[in-house]
């Protein structure tokens, strides 16, 4: 049995740091989440009903830890989906990346 995949994991304006995570499937992951010092609020999702995945965080300066273990491999976007009115999401934006889950 693998020990837990630890990812720390930054957004700011509007990026993720990194924006390519490679997990393994069966292997839980411990994701520390947060976001840059700023105006701007930023969150994280990363969706996926083939993948099992349905995650959604709000993100602030300190780290917020969310555990999930994904169970199929695949490759799902995540992204922040805020927006301020009618401005283009952070996600439009560019505020996103992808995960990766190999065998
Ligand atoms: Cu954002």
């Amino acid at each position: 049995m693998m020990a837990c995949s630890g990812i720390t994991l930054v957004g700011g304006s509007y990026y993720f740091e990194p924006a390519h995570i490679v997990v393994r499937a069966g292997v839980p992951v411990e994701l520390q989440a947060r976001r840059r010092p700023g105006l701007a609020p930023h969150n994280l999702v990363i969706r996926s009903a083939a993948m099992g995945l349905d995650i959604a965080a709000s993100l602030t300066t300190e780290p917020t830890t969310i555990r999930f273990t994904p169970e199929v491999p695949g490759r799902v976007e995540f992204y922040c989906d805020e927006r301020l009115l009618l401005l283009p999401s952070h996600r439009d934006r560019g505020m996103g990346g992808v995960l990766e889950v190999v065998e």
